[in-house]
């Protein structure tokens, strides 16, 4: 078991893991920039340690400086949590040369599924459904025949893409030249990379995910799916589980036909698959290899500590949880929290002047930030999460309305009042909204 783990992030996601170690019997280090010196996680770590100034990228990106303090501080686990770098090839590659455990999948497997187009192949091969799509672009007919077969519109995707970047709709077939040429440069400029391919576009589908968590004994479990589709701009606003409007039928065909593909692999830790779902249907779109920031819905209606879990895959033990242990009880629902105009969506970071979190049976709010705190602007705007439990989805929703109006942030705009909105909604009420949602949200 590991002895001491230093933790390569910040915010809520770095007490969440301090927490976990804290359980385990583990010695923390944290890391911080020169902006984050009165952060709570280097508050709440045995030691701690300044790895540069305030810019992500000379900090909480700085390889170099973080190996220099995991060595200066003998750790034998690196913990990336999300972002950051959580999916960085070459980080954990360099881990491992020190002799020192990345909690996390190994390195390869953070490549191949780095590269969409590979991961797709490798979901294909395991029966997993995929998005069709045509991967090699540089024939003009195989596109003709690609567009005639699937019909239009399109979406032009970069393999190495995240988030949105290096992706074009066409929705007509004079445009698809243009479209996969400013693709290219954009996935060139964004990945250094412009290898880019087509899918068919599926227009009202909802993304859904499946969490996967794996030992290194080949043994693989399926902690069902989060329902991601209220998001802006590929940032997830509100994510549940489980989503209103699968089958418990539909639930097993996914998270069988995912595990194998998993195991197949030797996949070690926790994975996310990535799906569209529409019409019944479910199309793999990418995996994640990473913690997610979603993962507590799943742990609410599991009763699973993921991050308990992940360190004790890492660490090389066997999984004690099997299939039949996973009972899917239970709603929890999951909102963001960030430091932004609710309707301008401009970051704003300041202090926060005045602070009361809600409470309560079925409350639980992962957050790193307390009364008198500053956000700081070099970094994202999520300040925490506000997730809520209950034994059905109706109570869950009810309670998380009581928790948002409990919630008191003064100093900084927020976007709680956001989330009342969207949650009032006849649509989210109903579970039935998909990824448009709040492009029609106003
Ligand atoms: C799609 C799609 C529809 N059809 N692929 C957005 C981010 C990137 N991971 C993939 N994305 C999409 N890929 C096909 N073939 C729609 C989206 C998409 C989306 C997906 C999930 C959640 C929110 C979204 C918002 C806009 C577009």
């Amino acid at each position: 078991m590991f002895k001491k783990i230093l933790i390569a992030n910040r915010g809520e996601i770095a007490l969440r893991v301090l927490r976990a170690c804290q359980e385990l019997g583990i010695k923390t280090v944290a890391i911080h920039s020169e902006a984050d010196e009165r952060a709570m996680h280097v508050r709440m770590a045995d030691e701690s340690i300044c790895v540069g100034p305030a810019s992500a990228q000379s900090s909480y990106l700085n390889i170099p400086a973080i190996i220099t303090a995991a060595t200066l501080t003998n750790v034998d686990g690196i913990h990336p949590g999300y972002g950051f770098l959580s999916e960085n090839q070459r980080f954990a590659e360099i881990i491992e040369e020190h002799n020192i455990k990345f909690i996390g999948p190994h390195s390869s497997h953070i490549k191949i599924m780095g590269n969409k187009i590979d991961a797709k192949k490798i979901m294909d091969d395991n029966k997993v459904p995929t998005v069709p799509g045509l991967n090699d672009i540089s024939n003009k007919i195989e596109i003709e025949k690609f567009i005639n077969d699937v019909e239009l519109p399109v979406i032009v995707k970069a393999a190495s893409g995240g988030g949105g970047k290096g992706m074009r709709v066409v929705t007509n077939k004079e445009e698809i030249e243009n479209s996969i040429n400013s693709a290219k440069a954009e996935a060139k400029k964004s990945f250094d990379d412009d290898k880019v391919y087509l899918e068919k576009f599926l227009t009202t589908p909802k993304h859904i995910e499946i969490q996967i968590l794996a030992d290194s004994h080949g043994n693989v479990v399926s902690l069902g799916e989060r329902d991601c589709s209220i998001q802006r701009k590929h940032q997830k606003l509100i994510e549940e589980s489980p989503s209103e409007i699968l089958t418990n039928e539909k639930r097993e065909e996914i998270s069988e036909l995912s595990k194998k593909a998993v195991s197949s692999l030797g996949y070690e830790g926790v994975g996310t698959l990535e799906f569209l779902y529409e019409n019944h249907n479910f199309y793999f779109m990418e995996m994640n290899t990473r913690l997610q920031v979603e993962h507590p819905v799943t742990e609410m209606v599991t009763g699973i500590d993921l991050v308990k879990q992940q360190i004790l895959a890492a660490s090389g033990e066997k999984l004690k949880i099997s299939q039949n242990d996973i009972k899917l009880k239970g709603h929890s629902i999951e909102c963001r929290i960030n430091a932004e105009h609710p309707e301008s969506f401009i970051p704003s970071p300041g202090k926060i002047t005045q602070y009361h979190q809600p409470g309560g049976l079925g409350v639980r709010v992962d957050s790193s930030v307390y009364q008198g705190y500053s956000v700081p602007s070099h970094y994202d705007s999520m300040i925490g999460k506000l997730i809520t439990y209950a034994d059905n989805r109706s109570e869950c929703i009810s309670r998380m309305k009581r928790a948002l109006e409990e919630y008191v942030i003064m100093g900084i705009n927020t976007n709680i009042q956001l989330h009342q909105k969207i949650i009032m909604t006849e649509e989210f009420q109903s579970g039935k909204y998909d990824i448009n949602f709040m492009s029609s949200f106003n």
